[in-house]
């Protein structure tokens, strides 16, 4: 039989391009972000004065965003029930004082990075809370990310 060799090279060509493809597969679907959100923590806010006149007020959310995926993602959006609107901000040193201005575009995750919120930094504004913010007490968080979709979390008043 001359001609089994022939045979045996096809053979092993298709199982080496057969191979190959589901390596390639196997790469595509690991190319994912992998998000996860920890010590998630607020200040307390006491938003209304001793005669019970409530007074306008805002909070704040510091968190950690850990992607242990392959692929970048990005925080897009957030909401709570507990105040109207939740924005991303930064506090930045201008000309020796403290400021803090609203980022806008969304926020980068790298694949393999953490970004912490922390004071000084970056931190979730909830901006014209509803009600106060007691410690010991808990309040749902979405953060909506490009490509991971909404992540639900729990945010306690307290300190970290
Ligand atoms: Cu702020």
């Amino acid at each position: 039989m001359r001609l089994t060799p022939m045979f045996l090279k096809i053979g092993l060509l298709a199982l080496s391009i057969s191979l190959f493809c589901q390596i390639q597969a196997c790469q595509k679907a690991d190319d994912t972000p992998k998000i996860e959100i920890e010590n998630i923590w607020s200040r307390p806010v006491q938003i209304e004065n001793e005669d019970g006149r409530v007074m306008k007020s805002n909070g704040v959310v510091y968190l950690k965003i850990v992607n242990d995926g392959e692929a970048p993602d990005r925080l897009m959006s957030m909401t709570s029930i507990v105040c109207d609107v939740v924005e991303l901000h930064e506090t930045k040193m201008n000309d020796d004082r403290m400021m803090m201005q609203k980022v806008d575009g969304g926020l980068d995750i790298p694949a393999g990075e953490t970004v912490e919120f922390k004071p000084g930094g970056y931190h979730v504004m909830l901006i014209r809370l509803k009600r106060s913010l007691v410690p010991g007490d808990r309040f749902a968080l979405q953060l909506v990310f490009e490509r991971t979709g909404t992540i639900k979390v729990d945010s306690e008043v307290g300190q970290p």
